[in-house]
């Protein structure tokens, strides 16, 4: 009994492990707010596979949580990670994509608030991003860089209000990811 439950966690761990995330800058990472809006569990399951995809993380239903916005974590878990960028800076980015799922990606500059795309358009699309079925992915799926707007309208002044956000959308395998930074502009 012992030996076959010890045997198929193992299996569910190296089937769940590692898809894809943003290692640099610093993402919003789960924490007390987060199990406070979204239920502990939501949280489990992050520190479980920081990469696994939103559908992967339970919501507890309230409407304090959104998984579908930064996967669920908060600003208050957050405060310390906040970036200060200019207006027309170039801000580098990095990713690991250890189980890739070809689909669409890009980077944009959300609200947090209504969970919408500020200034437009992203800063960065990809039709088609981490395609499984490349024998080698181009180095702009997991390094890339975005020029951030020059005309703000004041917009991101405050820290919780915006947030870099990668999103991506693995097609046939049906999952998204998100990754925010949060940031202001000074
Ligand atoms: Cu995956």
């Amino acid at each position: 009994m012992y030996t076959s439950t010890f045997i198929s966690t193992a299996l569910f761990a190296a089937t769940v492990l590692a898809h894809g995330n943003i290692t640099s800058p610093p993402a919003r990472q789960p924490g007390p707010a987060m199990a406070q809006a979204c239920g502990a569990a939501s949280v489990s399951a992050i520190l479980a596979d920081g990469t696994g995809p939103l559908e992967n993380i339970p919501s507890n239903g309230s409407p304090n949580c959104n998984i579908f916005l930064c996967k669920g974590a908060q600003f208050a878990d957050n405060a310390a990670l906040v970036q200060t960028l200019s207006p027309g800076s170039v801000v580098p980015f990095t990713a690991e994509l250890p189980i890739p799922h070809e689909g669409p990606a890009n980077v944009s500059i959300v609200d947090t608030a209504t969970n919408s795309i500020l200034f437009g358009v992203p800063l960065l699309e990809f039709d088609s991003y981490a395609d499984e079925n490349l024998a080698v992915l181009p180095a702009n799926n997991t390094a890339f860089e975005v020029t951030l707007p020059t005309a703000t309208g004041g917009r991101c002044e405050t820290p919780g209000e915006c947030v870099l956000q990668w999103f991506w959308f693995g097609t046939n395998a049906g999952q998204t990811y998100e990754n925010c930074v949060d940031f202001v502009f000074a």
